[in-house]
C-alpha cells in the first residue's frame, strides 16, 4: 500500500508510534514559529526548562499580534522576546516585517520538513509542501528543546480539485466551499490532502489560503503536493535550493475522498458566527455594509493585494464604508509600493494598516455597534472582532472589494471584467527585519530584558485518585478558544500575566465566572461538542487552571486544545453516552474516585451527587499523557525526566 504525502513526511519524522490511525505518535520537528500574543509564554516555559540553545533547525519568533502598544506592557513583550531570541539561537522577525505564516511561507518553510507553532495557522505551509501544525506554546518550548511533538496519528482525507476557477471565484471560495461540507468539527482527527487536476491552477498563495483556513475544519493539518509550481514560488523567493518534489504514491489510501469542481464554484460568504455559516454570496444581496477589512494571514499575499488594487484602481469607496487593508508582509507591502498598486489602493478611500494581524484578533479597526463588518479573514467568532453585537462575515477580497465599492453585499461577477493580473518572477528579498541570534559562543553575554508585565508562570496541581468539585459552568457546542480566553486590544497585552488575563475568562459566555471559579477553589466545566476550537492558545487552559478548573467533561474536544489542557495538568473527560451531557447542571456536586485504575481501563465512572446519578467518561490516555496528568502538568513532566 503507498503513502499519501503527509504519511510520508510523517515516516521520515517518527521518533516513535506506529502510523496506525488513533495511535499516539511522536514526531521530530525541524522548524518551529512563535508569535507575541504566545510567544512570551512559550519563551518562559522553554527558560524554564533550562536550555541554553534550540535544536530545531530553524525557529522564527515573530512579532505580529500585539503591534498596538497602547501601553509599556506590549513594547516590554516585544523586547523580552527579542532577548530570548538572540540568547537561545532564535531568528526574529521584527514588528512591521509581517504575519507569521505569510512571512514564514515566503522566507523559511520548506516542503517535506516539519513545523509547529504556537498559532492555530501554522498549517499555511502545507501550502508549499510541509507538514506544519498549530500547538500550545508548551509543545513549541518542547520542540525547540529537540523534545518531540506528539500527535493521534491522522486519518487521511483527500480533497480533489476538478477544472478551473472562474472570474472572481478565488481560493477562499474554496476554502468557505470545504467549510460548508465538512463544518468546523468535520476536519477533527484529520489530514487533509489537496489533489486532483485543478491544484495545477492554483499558485503557491492561492493553495496557502487554503491550507491556512483548514484550521477551520479542526483538521491536524491540511497539505498540497511540492511540484513544478512549488518550485516557481520558491525561485521567486531565491530559494529554489529549498525545493524537493513531493506527491502521493498512485496506490495511497484515503479514509474520505471529496470532489469539488471549480468550474461551477460560486463566490461564497460564511454568516455570523461561525466560518461554516457558508451560503452563496448572491443570497445576501442588498444587506447593507458598514466596514470591509482586506488582510490576515489568509489572505494578504502579493496576489490578493494585486487583485484589490486592480478592482479598486479609479474608483472610490462607498462613504458608508470603511475599508482597511494590510498586506502581509514587508515583502508584500514593499512591492506594492514599488509598482504603484498601493497608490490604487489609497486613492480609492481605503485605510492603510500595518502589516500585522490588526483587526482579525481585535487589535483595533473594531466595527461599529451592531455593525456588519466583512472581511477576508479566516475567523469570525461572536465578539472577536472587538464590537460584541457586530455581526462579521468571512469572504473572499474579491467580495470584500465588491462590498466596499457598493456599500452592500454584491456578487462581486457584477463587477465587470476581471482585470489581468501580473505576477512578477522575482520577489524582492530583504530580511534586513530579521535579525540573527548570537553566536552560540558569545551568548552568554546576552541579557535577557524583563518587564513588569511577566508575572510567574502560574503551577500547575497534579491529577489526583479523587476529586470532589462543583460545575462551575456549563457550556454548548462548538465553544471556541475565543470564548474561553478572548482576546482583543484590552486583554491582549496581559497574556504574561495570568492573574490579570483570569479575570476575563469566560467573558463572552458568563461574565460572573471568574469569580464564582475563584469562591469555589476547585471546580469543574462542562462543555458539548468541539470543546476548545480555534486558536492554539494556551491561556484557554492556563488561566482556568489558575482558576481552579480540575476537569472539563464534554461531549468531544478540539485537537489543540485538549492537549493543552493535559499540559496545564486538567483531565479533559468525554461522555460515552452524549446524552449525558443533560444529567448535569451548572452548580451540581460531582464526584469522580478511583481516578488511576479508570484512566487504565480508560473509563471513569462519575456521581452526581447532587441528582445522584451516575456517568461513564471516556478518559482514553496514553502512558505518557497519564504520566503528565499525575505530574501535574508537561513542565512538571518534563522537569521529572
Ligand atoms: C487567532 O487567530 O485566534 C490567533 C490569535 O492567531 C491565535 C493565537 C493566539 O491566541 O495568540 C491562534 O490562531 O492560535
Ligand atoms: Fe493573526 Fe488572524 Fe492569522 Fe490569527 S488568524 S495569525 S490573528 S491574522
Amino acid at each position: 500500500m503507498g503513502y499519501t504525502i503527509a504519511q510520508k513526511i510523517i515516516k521520515n519524522h517518527l521518533i516513535s508510534g506506529d502510523m496506525t490511525v488513533g495511535s499516539e505518535i511522536a514526531l521530530k520537528i525541524d522548524q518551529t514559529l512563535t508569535q507575541d500574543a504566545t510567544g512570551t509564554m512559550a519563551y518562559l516555559e522553554f527558560e524554564t526548562m533550562g536550555l541554553k540553545r534550540v535544536k530545531t533547525e530553524k525557529s522564527v519568533a515573530y512579532i505580529d499580534h500585539n503591534t498596538l502598544q497602547s501601553g509599556f506592557e506590549n513594547a516590554d513583550d516585544h523586547r523580552y522576546i527579542q532577548s530570548v531570541a538572540k540568547k537561545h539561537g532564535i531568528y526574529f522577525s521584527r514588528p512591521g516585517n509581517g504575519i507569521c505564516h505569510q512571512v514564514h511561507l515566503e522566507r523559511f518553510g520548506k516542503p517535506g520538513k516539519t513545523l509547529i507553532g504556537s498559532d492555530s495557522h501554522t498549517p499555511t505551509g502545507g501550502g508549499i509542501g510541509m507538514l506544519a501544525m498549530g500547538a500550545g506554546g508548551l509543545d513549541v518550548a518542547v520542540a525547540m528543546g529537540g523534545g518531540a511533538y506528539y500527535i493521534t496519528m491522522p486519518k487521511m482525507y483527500k480533497v480533489n480539485l476538478k477544472g478551473k476557477l472562474r472570474p472572481f471565484v478565488s481560493a477562499k471560495d474554496i476554502s468557505l466551499e470545504i467549510l460548508r461540507i465538512l463544518s468546523v468539527k468535520g476536519g477533527v482527527g484529520a489530514i487533509i490532502e489537496w489533489g486532483g487536476e485543478g491544484i495545477k491552477t492554483l499558485s503557491v498563495p492561492e493553495r496557502a489560503t487554503i491550507t491556512n483556513m483548514g484550521t477551520e475544519l479542526g483538521c491536524t493539518t491540511s497539505i498540497f503536493p511540492s511540484d513544478e509550481i512549488t518550485r516557481e514560488f520558491l525561485k521567486s523567493q531565491g530559494r529554489e535550493n529549498d525545493f524537493v518534489e513531493l506527491k502521493s504514491d498512485d496506490d495511497a489510501v484515503y479514509d474520505k475522498v471529496i470532489e469539488i469542481n471549480l468550474d461551477t464554484l460560486v463566490p461564497l460568504i460564511a454568516c455570523p458566527h461561525s466560518p461554516d455559516n457558508v451560503v452563496e454570496v448572491a443570497s445576501l444581496k442588498g444587506t447593507k455594509v458598514d466596514q470591509v477589512c482586506i488582510g490576515s494571514c489568509t489572505n494578504s499575499s502579493l496576489l490578493d493585494m494585486l487583485k484589490v488594487a486592480a478592482l479598486l484602481k479609479g474608483k472610490t469607496i462607498k462613504p458608508s464604508v470603511s475599508l482597511s487593508v494590510s498586506p502581509g508582509s514587508k515583502q508584500v507591502l514593499s512591492m506594492l509600493s514599488d509598482c504603484g498598486a498601493l497608490s490604487d489602493i489609497l486613492a480609492s478611500g481605503a485605510r492603510l494598516l500595518e502589516c500585522a494581524c490588526g483587526p482579525c484578533i481585535g487589535m483595533g479597526f473594531s466595527p461599529n455597534s451592531a455593525g456588519v463588518s466583512l472581511r477576508t479573514f479566516n475567523r469570525n467568532f461572536e465578539g472577536r472582532s472587538g464590537t460584541a453585537d457586530a455581526g462579521v462575515y468571512l469572504v473572499s477580497p474579491e467580495t470584500a472589494v465588491a462590498a466596499a465599492l457598493t456599500g452592500e453585499i454584491t456578487d462581486p461577477r457584477l463587477l465587470g471584467e476581471m482585470p489581468e493580473i501580473k505576477m512578477p518572477k522575482v520577489f524582492k528579498i530583504d530580511d534586513t527585519a530579521v535579525l540573527n541570534p548570537e553566536r552560540e559562543e558569545t551568548a552568554e553575554k546576552v541579557d535577557i530584558l524583563r518587564g513588569p508585565n511577566i508575572k510567574p508562570f502560574p503551577t500547575s496541581k497534579k491529577v489526583l485518585d479523587s476529586l470532589n468539585a462543583e460545575v462551575s459552568l456549563k457550556v454548548g457546542d462548538n465553544i471556541t478558544t475565543d470564548h474561553i480566553m478572548p482576546a482583543g486590544a484590552k486583554i491582549l497585552p496581559y497574556r504574561s500575566n495570568i492573574p490579570h488575563l483570569s479575570q476575563f475568562c469566560f467573558g463572552v459566555c458568563d461574565k460572573s465566572f471568574p469569580e464564582r471559579a475563584k469562591e469555589l477553589g476547585e471546580s469543574i466545566v462542562v462543555g458539548g461538542i468541539n470543546y476548545g476550537q480555534g486558536s492554539s492558545r494556551e491561556h484557554a487552559a492556563l488561566v482556568p487552571m489558575y482558576l481552579g478548573v480540575r476537569a472539563v467533561i464534554t461531549k468531544s474536544f478540539a485537537r489543540i486544545h485538549v492537549a493543552n489542557l493535559i499540559n496545564a495538568g486538567i483531565i479533559p473527560l468525554t461522555f460515552k453516552n452524549a446524552d449525558d451531557y443533560d444529567k448535569i447542571n451548572e452548580g451540581d456536586k460531582l464526584s469522580l474516585n478511583n481516578i488511576y485504575d479508570g484512566m487504565d481501563k480508560g473509563i471513569i465512572v462519575l456521581k452526581n451527587e447532587t441528582n445522584g446519578e451516575e456517568i461513564e467518561l471516556v478518559c482514553n490516555f496514553t502512558d505518557r499523557q497519564k504520566s503528565i496528568l499525575k505530574a501535574g502538568g508537561l513542565l512538571a513532566y518534563t522537569k521529572e525526566n
